[in-house]
């Protein structure tokens, strides 16, 4: 239909194909979250979470069954990211296939809940080339692979230590690991995650410098394990 509404000549068959024009360039804005080609990475992050610092800062209030008394939980498997050398890809267009739900609910038992499993997925795995399951196996062996001190992994009060104390723990349970391997990130007065930087076959490597965060504080809060 090709209409002119009155003097100003507004012309509604033309209006018809500048909202086309507009539509696709939404659908391309919306495609643009994609970044990066599934595969294509230098090296993996992998990001573990101190689970007490998640709990208090968000997850009690959400009322995540993670955080209920009892559950155990120390480090948990934030996420395996693939990296560049200098940034990271995110939710990347991958031909696999998205997990089942039991595969995601299966990585709850390492990574706190499922919710977090299909996230990491959607975000970081679906950027790894790997199908979920072998992303999944490959995030389990990297997490494997950490050595949790264990006055950490059983800590029964809450601790303040200053940030190199925690890493230089850290770097004598896990002797392939140098300083520059690893880096231990805070949010407000308490540890947020530890970050570790692997090839991508999963040999400990330096991180970049855009991955080295370290938490500036003089002492780090480490809430007890619940
Ligand atoms: O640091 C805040 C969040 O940014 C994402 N991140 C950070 C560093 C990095 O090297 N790669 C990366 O992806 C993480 O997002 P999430 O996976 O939690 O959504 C990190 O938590």
């Amino acid at each position: 239909m090709q209409v002119f509404a009155g003097k100003s000549g507004v012309y509604i068959g033309a209006m018809t194909g500048l909202i086309k024009r507009l539509c696709v360039a939404c659908l391309l804005a919306g495609s643009a979250r994609a970044e990066g080609l599934a595969g294509e990475f230098d090296y993996y992050v992998l990001s573990l979470s101190w689970s007490p610092s998640y709990c208090a800062l968000e997850g009690e209030t959400r009322g995540d069954a993670q955080c209920d008394l009892g559950r155990d939980f120390a480090f948990t498997l934030h996420g395996l990211w693939p990296q560049y050398e200098a940034g990271w890809p995110s939710d990347c267009h991958t031909s696999h296939r998205d997990p089942a739900r039991a595969e995601t609910a299966a990585m709850a038992e390492i990574m706190g809940s499922g919710g977090l499993a299909w996230h990491e997925w959607q975000k970081h795995g679906r950027c790894s080339g790997l199908s979920s399951q072998a992303y999944f196996e490959t995030a389990r062996r990297a997490f494997g692979t950490f050595q949790i001190p264990g006055e950490l992994q059983s800590l029964r009060r809450d601790i303040l230590i200053p940030p190199e104390l925690l890493e230089r723990a850290l770097l004598e349970t896990n002797p392939g690991l140098t300083a520059d391997m690893l880096t231990v990130t805070c949010k407000g007065e308490r540890l947020l995650d530890v970050r570790i930087c692997l090839t991508r076959t999963l040999e400990p490597r330096e991180c970049a410098a855009d991955v080295v965060a370290d938490c500036g504080l003089g002492k780090v809060l480490l809430e007890k394990v619940r």
